[in-house]
Formats: structure tokens, C-alpha cells, sequence
């Protein structure tokens, strides 16, 4: 059955593959799961058609026969469970990935989306600059956290899986602010969730998507 997912017409990261189609993609792309992709605009994600699929009018959502699905996290925890390669067998490593993916949705990506949202909506707010250090210190708090978890590990929990997918995504949000260089462990785990080939596959599909020329 032929799965479509969707993705931004024109992603506002100009395809630094920060929207979430990315991690999509790259769960796809780790199982070997061919994909085809409907590119909405901004305008579209908010009318009827598009609302049937995603009641908050964003991307990305999935299709696949009768099944229609939103929620990134929900979408690679299907990808994962219906195909070998993103969760372990083992009955209590599965539960630990699973846990991985929570935690890198639930725990890891709402203080960083504070700094994006600080950066993106708050930045001429008269109390902006006195925010941020605040707003980037939850973060630290986190990550330092993190950092101590993964010690020397390659990935959170034995093989790479989909907590390590979502997790490395979600890290990657931090890169332009620099704060993700303050803990190399972590930079380092990064970067090997960037040098897999899923990920360079995923992330060059999205970049042809973000820098084809306009019609
Ligand atoms: N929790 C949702 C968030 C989806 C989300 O924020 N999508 C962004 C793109 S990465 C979007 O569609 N933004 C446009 C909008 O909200 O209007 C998920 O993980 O799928």
C-alpha cells in the first residue's frame, strides 16, 4: 500500500530539515519503506481537506489505505511497529525505546521550543532579553541531564532506535544557538544520527523539496 505523507510546500527553515516531515522521512527511510509526499502550503493546512487529516491544520500526517494518522510521535511508533528495524524485539528493550520517545517528545523538545518560540514570537517584547537566559537555561538543565545519561554510549539504549530518531531530531532544533556544542557528548550523538544514511537520505529529499525553483 503506497503511504503519503505530508510535508510544507515551502518549509520556513528554507530546508535546514527542522520540520517534523524530516523525522518522518527518516523513519522511513531507516525501515525501507518507499513514501510519496503531498507538499501543502500554509493556506491549505488550514481548509477542510487538510483539517480532515490533521484537526490542527499542521504537518506532517500519514496515509496509508484506511489509515490516516497525525502526531510525528504516533507516526514513527507506527512506522516502527509495523516494520523491523526501529524497535528492538526484546519485550522490556522495546519499552525502554518506546520511553526514549517520550522522553525526547515530552521532556527534551518543550523547553527547546521555549527558545524558539522566545526567538521567533517574543523577540520585541520589552522583556525579551531578560527572558532568554532563563529560557535557555531550562534547557541546560535538561541536557546536562541527558549528557550524564548517555555517558560514553552510542545511543540512549543499546542498538539505535526510534527514541534515539525522535531524540537526535529533536536535538538538532539546538544547533544554531550554540548550545548544543556546550556538551559534546551530545554533539557528538547528534552527529552520528546525522551520518546515518537514512538520515542523509531523509534530510536530501526534504533540501530537493526547499531549494527546487518556483515554477
Ligand atoms: N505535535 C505535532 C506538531 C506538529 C507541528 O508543529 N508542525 C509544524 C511543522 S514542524 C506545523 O505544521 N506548523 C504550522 C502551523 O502550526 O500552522 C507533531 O509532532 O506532529
Amino acid at each position: 500500500m503506497t503511504i503519503t505523507i505530508t510535508a510544507f510546500d515551502r518549509s520556513p527553515d528554507g530546508g535546514k530539515g527542522l520540520a517534523r516531515d524530516t523525522r518522518v522521512r527518516w523513519a522511513l527511510e531507516e525501515v525501507g519503506q518507499p513514501y510519496e509526499v503531498r507538499l501543502v502550503s500554509f493556506k491549505a493546512m488550514k481548509e477542510p481537506a487538510h483539517l480532515a487529516l490533521n484537526p490542527f491544520g499542521q504537518i506532517p500526517t500519514y496515509e496509508e489505505g484506511d489509515l490516516s494518522l497525525f502526531e510525528t510521535g504516533a507516526i514513527v511508533f507506527h512506522i516502527a511497529e509495523r516494520h523491523p528495524g526501529l524497535l528492538p524485539r526484546d519485550a522490556n528493550a522495546r519499552a525502554h525505546a518506546i520511553m526514549w520517545m517520550f522522553a525526547a517528545l515530552n521532556t527534551i523538545e518543550p523547553p527547546i521550543l521555549g527558545l524558539v518560540t522566545a526567538r521567533l514570537m517574543e523577540a520585541d517584547k520589552p522583556w525579551a532579553a531578560e527572558r532568554l537566559p532563563l529560557v535557555k537555561d531550562r534547557i541546560r538543565t535538561r541536557l546536562e541531564a541527558l549528557s550524564a545519561r548517555l555517558g560514553g554510549r552510542e545511543w540512549l539504549d543499546g542498538a539505535f532506535s526510534a527514541g534515539d530518531l525522535l531524540m537526535v531530531s529533536v536535538l538538532l532544533r539546538l544547533r544554531a544557538s550554540g548550545l548544543l556544542d556546550e556538551f559534546p557528548s551530545l554533539a557528538g550523538y547528534v552527529a552520528r544520527g546525522e551520518a546515518r544514511p537514512a538520515y542523509r537520505r531523509a534530510f536530501a529529499a526534504q533540501l530537493a523539496v526547499n531549494t527546487r525553483q518556483a515554477p
